[in-house]
């Protein structure tokens, strides 16, 4: 069935602060959902907490707001039990780089086929302006006074070092590119991420859309660039400190789902589970 972007959107207004670029992070993934065709009620939205996590209120879909820094645990579950969701996991770089770092490795090396969508703003936005874990060294912030003295996550060279098949970056100045990356995060099969630079104008007046729009380089405009070779995608991001957008990697993935022993093709939710009446109704007589 044909859609619209309008289709996948709510009544909910958007609480974010005006030109936040979580805004064009949303409308990317309602014209990819459009472009995709996809059918809202066969569509999950994990998000987590932070600004970011407010995505699942606005996108018409199945949504499940989750803790700080447990979306992918979250979505794995959902897409377990029911392979024929689309299931897209959503938030923050404090969400997936700081408090969910490990769960956002290991969903690399499980691959399970979810799409990843963190909106990096560099800060923590919800929470007032802590640095986070991808802020760039050095910036004052509210709980970095002389400037932050961690070295910064580096996402996207993590995840391919962990072996990712999938992983893109957009800027929220391109939503047309953004969803074009998020279409394609979707139709790969298996664990994919679109790490999408998303300033925060509030708390972060560093890493502004105009720094971005003189530091990023357009990887889609680079003829020489091979984004199937793993190796020169790690060379890249090394060389420009993750300051790129377009496709960096799209490689060879099987999702652990195609693996899986004993995994039945049937939804748990279409299986019959063969449970007489008396028998179910006697066990949901202890929780209640
Ligand atoms: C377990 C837990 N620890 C800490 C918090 C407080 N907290 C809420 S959002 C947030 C960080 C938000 O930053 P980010 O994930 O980057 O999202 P943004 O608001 O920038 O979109 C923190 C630390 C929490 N809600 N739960
Ligand atoms: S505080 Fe920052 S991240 Fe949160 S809504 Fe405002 S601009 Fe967006
Ligand atoms: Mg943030």
């Amino acid at each position: 069935m044909a859609r619209t972007v309008a289709d996948f959107r709510t009544n909910n207004k958007p609480w974010w602060c005006p030109g936040c670029g979580d805004f064009a992070v949303m409308t990317a993934l309602q014209k990819a959902a459009a472009k995709l065709g996809l059918d809202p009620e066969k569509v999950v939205v994990v998000s987590g907490i932070g600004c970011s996590g407010k995505l699942s209120d606005y996108f018409n879909s199945y949504g499940f707001h989750s803790m700080h820094g447990r979306t992918l645990p979250a979505a794995t579950g959902i897409k377990l039990a029911n392979r024929d969701l689309t299931v897209i996991a959503a938030g923050g770089d404090g969400d997936g780089y700081g408090i969910g770092l490990n769960h956002f490795l290991h969903s690399i090396r499980r691959n399970v086929d979810i799409t990843y969508l963190v909106m990096d703003n560099h800060i923590y936005g919800l929470t007032k302006g802590q640095f986070s874990p991808t802020s760039d060294p050095g910036h004052k912030t509210v709980t970095s006074p002389e400037g932050t003295l961690d070295a910064p996550v580096q996402p996207i060279t993590m995840a391919l070092a962990t072996g990712i098949g999938y992983v893109a970056q957009g800027f929220s100045g391109d939503p047309n590119q953004m969803a074009d990356l998020i279409v394609g995060a979707i139709e790969h099969k298996g664990f994919s991420l679109v790490n999408l630079i998303s300033p925060c104008v509030t708390f972060n007046k560093v890493n502004t859309y105009d720094y971005y729009k003189e530091n990023l380089i357009n990887l889609a405009v680079d003829e020489k660039y091979d984004s199937s070779n793993r190796g020169i995608a790690l060379q890249k991001m090394m060389e420009t400190n993750e300051l790129v957008t377009g496709l960096i990697y799209k490689g060879e993935s099987t999702p652990l789902e195609d693996t899986l022993p004993g995994y039945d093709n049937n939804p748990l939710v279409k299986q019959d589970l063969n449970i007489e009446s008396d028998r179910w109704f006697k066990a949901m007589q202890k929780f209640a």
